[in-house]
Parts: structure tokens; sequence; C-alpha cells
């Protein structure tokens, strides 16, 4: 009795992985956009697979299992079988069972020492099949359920780093490539700001973009996208063609002039392949295209062989996957913050998620604007990312899993903070809350930005502490931070006399600035440390700056209106002049401003590249600002000097190809030397 309940409910749950299963796939494969993510997917297959292998009496044939992965072509392009099927790859998620892996191939191989492996990157694109006749290219297939692939040949022949005619007397008389399509991270980003200039789609990630632009019907448009190609393997081969090891397969296929990835390394053992990993990891950001993992092969094709393959992958390769740089995860409430100018920020409260390497609970949602757009609810899946050091952000919502009781989100009429109505202006994305220095949220950010290391660089004073301060009153503007004693800040929690002294030494220190970083720690709103600096240069010293009109502020260099008006605005407070005027009274002090003197350098353009010896880059900027010189970020036609440091970048490779003049170091040092004597 209790048995056949426990069959019922097997059975039960065998049909809802099924349906489950097949819903996702569909999603995946067919429609491109993944509504779980893929660790989702291997657990709710495994899970079937395990429940299959206990139930053998359950199994159907129609069951996912039993099924080649993928799904069937879309209607619209011919169908193409592959001569040979293209497998699949088995998934690691961390090195153990990279380790099982190793393991596995000694164990079936019998044998001991260490194994050659060849490690490839593993690009994140479509996975294709390029058949070559006699060396020319004839027809070109998606990998579709590995069996059968849809035809996108006139799609492929738009792509520059698909030869059409293979190089060399010696290529076989049929050929099949195995390869991946990408789009490159530049070509992506160019191409999501054309469609947002367009008001089109964007695409979520580059892979997706590859996807759209293979699956275009009108090949014109295909030819319009940034499509690349490297290729990881062969098919069918008819002809000469040595198959000794994977890496001898690649050596000719980059012979015949297919593009094969430099990164490619064999290596000995496991350690080699984690060390791989390892340095693979590291150049990923720095990368023109993206990767989601690296490939390890048993290099030697007689092993292959040996090891043979299991339904849809074969047993002497694996793909190591890099912690997910998205993921699913819930929006469980979102939270409003105030920044430095009263900006109210939506952040997305996250339930905990393992992402890019590290758990991730908040995400900035930027404005309402965002939230409206992407349609987000609180109790919604939605997808989360993290890509290199960048914040944490909401992609989207799964909307097909929204569940019933998903709860809209609006905006808070009262500053959460200070409960100061909070006002939107129309037209402008961000609501903020008017109250200023009013608002502790505000008067905290003001503090931390004054003390921020590009502002007054006050080191001891962090975030933690300004809070502190700020909570038990001790300090309510940036002029009070001055007026601090020592056995008040010693009583703080956490804090103790020595600290408390090191900080009084660091106010000390910092008192001594130039007019630019004080001007900039002001806090002023549109006032970056660019705009600090013209003020500065331009107008000397506060005296003047205080008398400037709006007219006045625009004719200098790059101050437009907007920005004239705050300048303006916060001078004539009398509450920010006396703030000021204490601020000076405690001694912080800087050198007088150095007007650009006119001189051989005035107008000229600089770009600075590499290391510098005896400066850092802010100073040469400094120095050359001085002379009346420009420094930009970009070397074009219109640049006059590069000076190049030890370690220069792809700058200094431009400027050789347009002509422009590089300085050494000591040149450079020469030339402001020579200004002035
Ligand atoms: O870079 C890749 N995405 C990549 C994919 C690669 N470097 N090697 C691969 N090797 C294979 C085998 C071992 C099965 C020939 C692959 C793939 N397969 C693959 N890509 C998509 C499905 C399978």
């Amino acid at each position: 009795m209790g048995k056949q309940i426990s069959q019922k409910n097997v059975q039960d749950e065998i049909e809802k992985l099924r349906h489950d299963i097949r819903r996702y796939k569909h999603s995946y494969f067919t429609l491109d956009s993944p509504i779980i993510s893929d660790p989702e997917y291997d657990q709710l297959f495994r899970r079937l697979q395990n429940l299959e292998i206990q139930h053998p009496e359950l199994i159907t044939p129609d069951s996912p299992t039993q099924e080649r992965s993928g799904a069937k072509p879309l209607k619209a392009f011919s169908e193409v079988k592959h001569a040979l099927p293209m497998l699949s790859l088995d998934n690691a998620f961390n090195e153990d069972e990279v380790v099982d892996f190793d393991c596995r191939v000694h164990e079936r191989l019998g044998v001991e020492g260490d194994i050659d492996y060849i490690c490839e990157p593993k690009f994140d694109g479509l996975a294709i099949s390029l058949l070559y006749e006699k060396g020319v290219f004839q027809q070109g297939a998606t990998r579709g359920d590995g069996v059968t692939g849809e035809d996108v040949t006139q799609n492929l022949r738009t792509i520059h780093s698909i030869p059409l005619h293979l190089r060399g007397a010696d290529v076989p008389a049929v050929l099949e490539v195995r390869g991946e399509v990408y789009m490159p991270k530049a070509g992506f980003e160019e191409l999501n700001k054309e469609a947002g200039r367009k008001g089109t789609k964007l695409f979520v990630n580059p892979r997706n973009a590859a996807a759209g632009s293979l699956r275009q019907l009108d090949s014109h448009i295909t030819a319009s996208r940034p499509l690349a190609f490297f290729c990881y393997g062969v098919g069918l081969v008819n002809g000469k063609f040595s198959k000794d090891t994977q890496s001898s397969i690649l050596e000719q296929l980059k012979k015949w002039g297919l593009p094969v990835n430099p990164l490619i390394e064999v290596v000995k053992g496991i350690n080699g392949c984690l060390n791989f990993f390892h340095n693979t990891a590291k150049k990923r950001p720095h990368l023109s295209y993206d990767i989601d993992g690296v490939v390890y092969k048993v290099n030697r094709l007689a092993l292959q062989e040996r090891l043979g393959f299991v339904t849809r992958a074969p047993r002497w390769a694996l793909a190591h996957k890099f912690p997910a740089q998205e993921e699913f995860t819930t929006l469980e409430a979102v939270d409003f913050q105030v920044g430095r100018t009263g900006a109210i920020t939506p952040v997305a409260r996250l339930k905990p998620v393992f992402v890019g390497g590290v758990t991730v609970s908040n995400a900035t949602l930027h404005n309402m604007d965002e939230i409206k757009e992407k349609d987000l609810r609180i109790g919604d899946i939605v997808v989360v990312r993290r890509a290199g050091d960048v914040i944490p952000e909401v992609v989207k919502a799964i909307e097909e899993r929204r569940p019933a009781h998903a709860k809209k989100i609006a905006l808070p009429t009262q500053c959460p903070v200070c409960h100061s109505a909070i006002e939107q202006i129309e037209g402008e994305a961000v609501a903020r809350c008017p109250a200023g220095l009013y608002c502790p949220a505000q008067r905290k950010e003001a503090i931390k930005h004054f003390a921020s290391r590009r502002a007054m660089d006050i080191e001891g004073l962090g975030d933690k502490l300004v809070e502190q301060l700020v909570d038990e009153k001790l300090v309510k503007n940036i002029a009070d931070l001055y007026s601090l004693k020592l056995d008040v800040l010693a009583d703080l929690e956490r804090m103790g006399e020595k600290s408390a002294q090191n900080l009084l030494d660091q106010f000390e220190k910092g008192k001594t600035t130039t007019f630019a970083r004080f001007l900039y720690a002001l806090g002023i709103r549109e006032v970056g440390e660019a705009t600090a600096k013209i003020l500065a240069r331009h107008f000397g010293n506060l005296q003047t700056l205080y008398t400037a009109t709006e007219d006045d502020l625009q004719e200098t260099p790059d101050i437009g209106p907007v920005v004239a008006k705050h300048i303006t605005h916060f001078f004539k407070e009398t509450h920010n002049r006396e703030i000021i005027e204490k601020l000076v009274q405690s001694g912080i002090h800087w050198e007088e401003v150095k007007r650009p003197q006119k001189s051989a350098l005035s107008g000229k353009t600089f770009v600075l590249t590499g290391t510098l010896e005896q400066m850092t880059r802010d100073q040469a900027k400094d120095r050359l600002e001085n002379v009346g010189a420009k420094v930009s970020d970009s070397v074009s036609k219109k640049t006059d000097y590069v000076v190049a440091g030890s370690e220069p970048g792809s700058k200094l490779a431009k400027a050789e190809k347009l002509g422009v003049k590089i300085l050494t170091e000591t040149d450079f040092l020469k030339l402001l030397q020579g200004l002035s004597s």
C-alpha cells in the first residue's frame, strides 16, 4: 500500500518535471529567452534522471532525458542534417567537479600520471558547423538539436572571419568545421547605442545579439551586425588530415585560414587545467569578447576514442563554467535612498543570490522610470547581472513567473529620512527630497563627499564614522568636523584615544589643499572635479567667485546656464558662506592659484599614456593645464603630443599610426622646463 502511494507520488513528480523542463527548453532554445538559470535547469534535469534511474519502468520515449538536447529549428530556415552530430558539453560549476572529471578519465583509461589536456576559452556565442568542399565554403548551419540545424549559409557568408575559401593546396575534399559565432563586446555596445537612438529594442547581452543576428531571414541585416567566429574542432573529414591531437587539428585549421583563438594552450594534468582556468578568469574582463568559462579536452585523439561518449556529450571534454554573471532571484522589496543632492534612488532588496563570484542582496534601480520601463513588481522573479566590478543590476522581471500577489512599486510621497514632501520635476527622471542639509541623509552624504579621496582626502573619516557623528548630533555640517575634540571622539564606539588622535592628525594634515579640491569638496550641484578645476583656475579666489554672476560664469569654458545657476545659487546662500568662512578660519588653506600663463603650449592638446616615473598622471595634467594646454583622454588627428610612460597602451600605437608627436617622460619634462626658463 505504502509503496503504491509513493509510486504515484513519483509518477506525479516525474510528470511535473518533464512538463517544466520542456517549457524551459522551449524558452531557451527556440525563443532565445531563458526563464531559469542553467544551474536551476541542470538541477531539475538531474532530478528527473535520478528518478528515472530508480524507476526505469516510468521512462517514456518522449521524456526530455531521452531526447537530444535542443528544440526543432524555426520553420523559416530550411533544415540541415549535420554529417556528424554536434555533441554537447558536460558542465562543471566548481573545482570538485573538475577533479571528478579527471578521475573518471584516469579510471576509464587505466593510466596513471598527468594527462595532456588542451584548454580553450569557452566562447559565449552560438555553435555552428561550416561545410567546406575542396576548400570552398558550401553550407553553414546552426547546431540546432545537434543532429539537425538551420541553414544559415547566407548569413554566415557575411561574417568576415569566416573564410569563403581555405588557403593551401592540401585541404581535404570534405571538411566540416565546428566553432562558435559571437559578437565582440564593443560591437554589442555600439549596436545597443544605436538601438537606443532609434528607440528599437535593446539586446540583453552579446550572446542574444549574436543569436538574433544569425537568425535573420534577410542576410543584409546580418551583414550590418558585428559578428565574428572562432573554430574549436571538426566534424566529418574526407581526405588527408592528421587526427593525432586536438592541438594539431587546430594548427591545421589555422594554417588553412580559419580563426583559432590565441589563448588556447596544452597543459599537463588537472593542475594545468585549474591554472588555465584562473589565468583566463583574470584575463576575462580585458578580452574583447565574452567567455563564460573554459573547456578542457583530452588532447590525444586515440585516448578520446577510447573514452567515447555518453548519449549527448563526449567523456573526454568538460566545460568549466565561471560563476554566473546573471542569475535569477526574487525581488523582495524596494527601499528608497536619499543621495547627497537629495536624489531619491530606489534600491532593490533581493533574496541573496550568488552571481559572478559574490553574493548579491542589493541592486540599484536608478530611478522610477527604470522601474516602470522594466515593469518590476515586488515578488517578481528577476534576472540579476553583475559583470566584473560593476554594481549589480536588475536586468528584467520574468513575467511568466510573476506570482499573483506581486505588488506594484510606488514612489513614496515623503522623504524616508526627514519626511519632507518629495518633489518630482516634470521631465526629470529623478525625484528629490528638497530639504537639502536639513535632511540628515543629505547631511551625511555631503560630509562623506567632503572627506572623500578626491576631495579633502581625510583618510580616517569613513562612511560608518560619518553616520555615527551625524546620528549622535556631534556634527551637523562639514565645518563642525574641525571643532571635534579628542575626548568626544575617543568616547565613540570602536574609537579609543589612539584612533581619535589619528583622526585629528588627519584633519590637520588635510587642511593644506588646493582651491580646486576645496571647491569640489563643497558638493555644489553639478560641480564635479573638472568644473571645480575650471572655477579655481578662472576665478582664482573665493571673493571673486562670491560676486560672479551667471553671465560671468558662462564666459568660462564648459560652464552652461544650468551649472552657472547652481553655482550662483550656492554662493548666494548665507548659510553656505558661513560654513565656508568657518572652514577657512579653522585653517583650511591653499596655495594661491596660478592663472594659466600664455605659453608656447597654450591651446595644445596632450594625451597621457602609460605610467610616469616622476609624477602622477594628475600632477602631469595639472602642470599642463597651468600652462594653458589641454589634456584629452583619446588620441585623434587633433592631438598635438602623446606623452608615453612605461607600459603604454593602445594610445601609443594609435599615435604612431596617425603620426602624432610622441614624447618620452624625459622629453616631456624638458619641454615643461623650457617654458619656465
Ligand atoms: O568555446 C566553445 N563554446 C566551445 C564549445 C569549445 N571551445 N569547444 C567545444 N567543444 C565541443 C565538443 C567537445 C563536443 C566538440 C564546444 C562544444 N562542443 C559545444 N558548443 C555548443 C555545444 C557544444
